[in-house]
Order: structure tokens, then C-alpha cells, then sequence
């Protein structure tokens, strides 16, 4: 995990969604390229990633957090500078799609993340039957959501890598960079913070 004694300048990437929307296969997907076995996400993951944005390195780390119903009470613990919010959709999911649009609701409420640019990943775009985008866009109002900050949903399957690195690349390119430069902490630090508060 991370680089040791990286000097380049860190943006964080949060990954948020409801369970079993395919968080933790799409960043093992990004991260190694492999679809991987996974199972319910207890605390976090966290990888970094070294990526090229305005011609310069920086060190994008991608936190993916729990989404089960006890752990999203945790979420706002990591809103804290980050760059770019990813919220993970299981398209497939429509029973629970409402019960998705109110923790998106939250998440954009949030004075930590006022700005933040917004991604929405129409996962599992792999399955018959699946939400399209624009369902997904029209169900969560998007336009009315988010009127002061960059955002877009991009169709996607974590498990076949379709729209992985374009959504990747398109958050890439939104994160803007006074955030970037203006990120004080680093990996090892956080990681230390969030587990010695014993959140989980
Ligand atoms: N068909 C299909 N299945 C997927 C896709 N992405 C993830 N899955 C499956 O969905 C299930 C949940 O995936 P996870 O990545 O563990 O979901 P998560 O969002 O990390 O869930 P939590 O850790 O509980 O928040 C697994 O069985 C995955 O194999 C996809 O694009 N297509
Ligand atoms: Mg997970």
C-alpha cells in the first residue's frame, strides 16, 4: 500500500455507496487489473495510485469505505480533504435505489465536501436489465443536487473493467489542483488516525 517516502503531492479519491455496490472489485480492478473474490468491507481499503495530471506526478490514494448500513454512520470521517467523491451504484439494485439517492443526499450535504466534484458509477452494466445512466441521473435529480459542482455518471462494470479507466481518468482530470497542493496530511498518518479512534 502507498510509497514509502513519496514526495508527491497527494489527492484523495472517496469511494462511497451502499453495500454490495462493487466498491472494493472496482478498486482492485483500477489498482491491479484483476477481478478479485471480495467480501463485505469492515473499516476501509485504501490504495495509491501514481497518475499524471497538467504534466505533473501526483499520488491519487482511492479510500473505499464499508457501505453496510452500520458503517455509513463512519462515512463523514473521511470527508476530510478529499479531492473527488466517486458514489458506486449497483444498477441492478432497483429495490434499493431510494434508500442510495438519500446517503447520496447526505453525502453532498456535507460542508467537507462543498465543491467537491461528483462522480456516480452506473456499476454491473454487465447484467441484462441493468439502470441506465440516465435513469440513474433522472432518479437522483442530479441537476437540482449538485448545482455548484462538476459531476457525471459514467456506465461502468467493475467486474469486466468496461468504463473503469475513463472513469478513473475523467476523475483525474476534475480534482482540482489547490486541493491537491493544499493536502497537509499523508496515507500513513490518516490510516493511524482512523484506527487509533477505533471507529471500527
Ligand atoms: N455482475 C457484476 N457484479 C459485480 C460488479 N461489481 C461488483 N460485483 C459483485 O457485487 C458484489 C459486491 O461487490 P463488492 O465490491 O464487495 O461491493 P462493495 O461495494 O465493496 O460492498 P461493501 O464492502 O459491503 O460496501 C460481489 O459479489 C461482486 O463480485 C459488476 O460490475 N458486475
Ligand atoms: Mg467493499
Amino acid at each position: 500500500m502507498g510509497q514509502k517516502g513519496s514526495k508527491l503531492p497527494e489527492a484523495r479519491i472517496l469511494l462511497l455507496g451502499l453495500d454490495n455496490a462493487g466498491k472494493s472489485t472496482l478498486l482492485y480492478k483500477l489498482k491491479h487489473k484483476i477481478c478479485v473474490q471480495t467480501s463485505p468491507t469492515v473499516g476501509f481499503n485504501v490504495e495509491m495510485m501514481a497518475v499524471r495530471k497538467n504534466n505533473k506526478n501526483i499520488a491519487i490514494t482511492i479510500w473505499d469505505v464499508g457501505g453496510q448500513g452500520p458503517m455509513r454512520q463512519h462515512w463523514q470521517c473521511y470527508h476530510q480533504d478529499t479531492a473527488a467523491i466517486v458514489f458506486v451504484v449497483d444498477s441492478t439494485d432497483r429495490r434499493r435505489f431510494n434508500e442510495a439517492k438519500r446517503e447520496i443526499e447526505m453525502t453532498v450535504r456535507s460542508d467537507q465536501l462543498r465543491g467537491r466534484p461528483l462522480i456516480v458509477l452506473a456499476n454491473k452494466q454487465d447484467v441484462d436489465n441493468a439502470m441506465t445512466v440516465s435513469e440513474i441521473k433522472s432518479g437522483f435529480n442530479l441537476n437540482r443536487l449538485c448545482p455548484d459542482r462538476d459531476w457525471f455518471v459514467q456506465p461502468c462494470s467493475a467486474s469486466t473493467g468496461f468504463g473503469v479507466e475513463e472513469a478513473f481518468t475523467r476523475v483525474v482530470n476534475m480534482i482540482k489542483l489547490p486541493h491537491v497542493t493544499g493536502f497537509k496530511g499523508n496515507i500513513k498518518e490518516t490510516v493511524h488516525y482512523l484506527r487509533s479512534g477505533s471507529r471500527y
